[in-house]
């Protein structure tokens, strides 16, 4: 019963009477429920006109609230946040309603649509769609320039592979065999060559491998190394996979050139023992590679004479992987130092990129020593580089030349052996055209330690 109404009993027509006090009349039962029902009408009404102001409003706030709670919380919890109270309240007001759907209408139609407008603004953001699937880590070696290594046949497997262990991940080994492939080296960093199952010292038959497959390394490097400056191809001179791959050059230069590679292709060939040379095939074979790279920047690893070094302090097993080890490290020291500050003096990444980019066969060594009082320091560094590099002695006046020292503390700061120092770097300097030179200090060292390169010749 409505409030506000007392029941005053019935009449003889058993009708009963009530006294509405907000009026103050006396109303029939009828006339009373008659108006009971016009008032429950009447709130029905208003509450259905609420709830679709309510729905309206909540919509508006949909749309201008991209986190979607409205859309998450029921209509009793979306009415319990701070937003929504605020369009609540515009909401009781009937006139601000039309206000608040031309408000949320501008909006709404723009944010209704799919974002046709703005639909390019990420499309540069993701990495290249497909590419990564595939692609090799990035070095962990620190390196003055973004390199990459591709290791062809047996041997060149094995020397990219010492590459690929001091964390040259960007490093790819092709052959046309699974057979001569070195062990431990993760299946990605493989690319199979079809068409043969080795080429047993053919190097026609290998060049034709390498040419009918070229496409497919230079896709392979795209997909697996990306982006790098500078490759260097390691292979075994006397084989017939390792000793055609020149055949790929095209393929390597268009790989760069599509990257945007500043750097070049460096080939690290073998040169076979004195043994192997007496056997005519691999002495053509290696003639072969050797005249396929004498006009691009190179390196020649004398076999017979690292062996040599060697043996006698390695079991035959162990003679061409501490040997591969060994130029590994070497190489690696000289991209490092070009990474590193000198308090004295830096070689820095364009020294490198000179030197790297310089036509002809460059010899890579080292030295150490432990007396620095000696006199003839500057010569015993140079001619210690010579004797203990892996590479055949240099032909002729090299054209650039590096020479790299480094020394502890205590010699850096004694006025006695950075005379030296001066000295050496002289030396040096007068047996190449240009010299790029730099003096590192750190410790422990075993005594002054000497990395020279010098090459174009
Ligand atoms: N420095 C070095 N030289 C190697 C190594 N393995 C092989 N060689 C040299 O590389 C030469 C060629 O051998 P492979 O590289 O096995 O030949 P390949 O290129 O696979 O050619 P095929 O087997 O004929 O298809 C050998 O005669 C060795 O002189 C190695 O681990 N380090
Ligand atoms: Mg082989």
């Amino acid at each position: 019963m409505a409030s506000g109404v007392k029941n005053l009993g019935s009449n003889k027509k058993d009708s009963h009477f009530y006294a509405d006090e907000s009026s103050g009349k006396i109303v029939s039962e009828e006339t009373m429920q008659d108006n009971f029902y016009k008032e429950a009408a009447k709130e029905v009404l208003r509450d259905a006109a609420v709830q679709t102001q309510h729905s309206q409003h909540e919509q508006a706030s949909v749309h201008r609230a991209p986190a979607g709670a409205a859309h998450q919380a029921p209509t009793g919890a979306a009415h319990q946040a701070p937003e929504e109270d605020s369009v609540e309240n515009q909401a009781d007001d009937e006139a601000s309603l039309p206000q608040v759907a031309s408000d949320t209408s501008s909006p709404t139609s723009d944010y209704s649509g799919d974002f046709d407008d703005f639909d390019f603004v990420e499309a540069y953001d993701d990495d290249p769609v497909g590419a990564d699937d595939q692609m090799l880590p990035e070095n962990t070696a620190p390196s003055a320039i973004k390199c990459a290594f591709l290791g062809v046949g047996g041997g060149g497997g094995k020397l990219a592979k010492a590459f690929l262990d001091l964390g040259f991940t960007k490093t790819l080994l092709v052959n046309t065999t699974v057979k001569d492939q070195p062990e431990g080296v993760p299946e990605e960093h493989f690319l199979l060559l079809p068409g043969a199952d080795g080429v047993g010292k053919d190097i026609s038959l290998g060049k034709q491998v390498l040419e009918n497959n070229s496409a497919s390394v230079e896709d392979t490097l795209r997909t697996r190394i990306g982006k790098a400056d500078w490759v260097f191809v390691l292979a075994g001179g006397g084989g017939g996979t390792g000793s055609a791959c020149h055949c790929l050059h095209t393929a390597l230069e268009r790989y760069l050139k599509s990257v945007g590679a500043g750097g070049k292709v460096v080939y690290i060939v073998t040169k076979p023992t004195a043994q192997e040379l007496l056997n005519p095939t691999i002495a053509t074979n290696y003639e072969s590679l050797s005249a396929d790279v004498a006009l691009h920047p190179h390196i020649l690893i004398d076999n017979e004479k690292q062996l040599q070094l060697l043996r006698g302090k390695v079991g035959m097993l162990g003679l061409y992987p501490t040997a591969n080890k060994n130029f590994a490290k070497l190489l690696w020291q000289v991209l490092k130092l070009a990474n590193e500050n000198s308090p004295i003096q830096s070689f820095d990444s364009k020294d490198l990129e000179r030197v790297l980019g310089t036509t002809g066969r460059m010899v890579i060594g080292s030295t150490v020593a432990r007396d620095v009082s000696k006199q003839d320091i500057g010569a015993m560094l140079y001619q210690g580089c010579l004797k203990s590099s892996p590479c055949p002695s240099p032909g002729g006046k090299a054209s650039t030349g590096v020479m790299l020292l480094v020394v502890t503390p205590h010699m850096a700061s004694d006025p006695g052996v950075s005379k030296k120092i001066e000295a050496a770097l002289s030396y040096v300097g007068g047996r190449t055209d240009t010299l790029f030179s730099g003096v590192y200090v750190k410790e422990p060292l075993p005594g002054l330690i000497a990395i020279s390169v010098i090459g174009g010749f």
